[in-house]
């Protein structure tokens, strides 16, 4: 949600949630948001929670710089690798499914390291062929788009798990191009204020 905020050039002010505290399910920000989740943006009278839903509103009422390509059959595309992150990566290695493996499950570190790296490694498998034959500097073409949004942060959580990344050049590739970005660069959780 930030990097698509900055790259739309909107303004915001941050309110840092505690993930590691559980401070996502305090009733007064579950009254906000049932699912006790991060993100959510406030904006133009609206609670929108569920980051494509956020991103989507922002292209229908900022068009510009777009986020997915104009041409259907491209911006599909384009959401199909968007989704392939969103929809069957990022909810297998989500945090309270994480915990939910070394708490109720009882699994170790190791197991459940391994947990995340499989499922990432299959995830990320599939999107660098997805990828391959319309890649450029970014997942599609040359220029950023809802599928390098997704893929940012999922890139940066796989290194947090020392996934090993020589087999994703596309993606390697893409992620450094976009972090090279300042919209980008600028939404990198070290450049976010931390929870108070
Ligand atoms: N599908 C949601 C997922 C949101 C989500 O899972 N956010 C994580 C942080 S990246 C979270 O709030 N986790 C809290 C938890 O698992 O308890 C979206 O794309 O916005």
């Amino acid at each position: 949600m930030r990097i698509a905020l900055n790259l739309k050039g909107v303004d915001y002010d941050a309110v840092p949630i505690d993930l590691a505290s559980g401070a996502q399910k305090d009733r007064d920000y579950r009254a906000r948001n049932p699912q006790g989740f991060v993100p959510m943006l406030e904006i133009d009278g609206l609670a929108i929670t569920q980051s494509l839903a956020i991103i989507h509103y922002l292209e229908a009422t900022r068009p510009e710089p777009r986020l997915a390509p104009a041409d259907l059959a491209d911006r599909i595309h384009v959401m199909a690798m968007a989704l392939t992150i969103a929809c069957d990566i990022h909810p297998l290695n989500n945090l309270r499914v994480i915990k939910y493996l070394s708490g109720p499950l009882d699994h170790d570190a190791e197991a459940r390291d391994d947990w995340y790296r499989h499922w990432v490694r299959e995830g990320f498998t599939a999107l660098e062929a997805m990828a391959a034959p319309r890649a450029g500097r970014f997942l599609f073409g040359d220029a950023p788009t809802l599928a390098d949004i997704c893929l940012v942060p999922q890139m940066f959580n796989a290194r947090r798990f020392n996934l090993p990344l020589d087999d994703f050049p596309l993606l390697v590739r893409a992620d450094a191009e976009a972090n090279a970005l300042e919209a980008f660069a600028a939404a990198h959780p070290d450049r976010v204020a931390p929870a108070a």
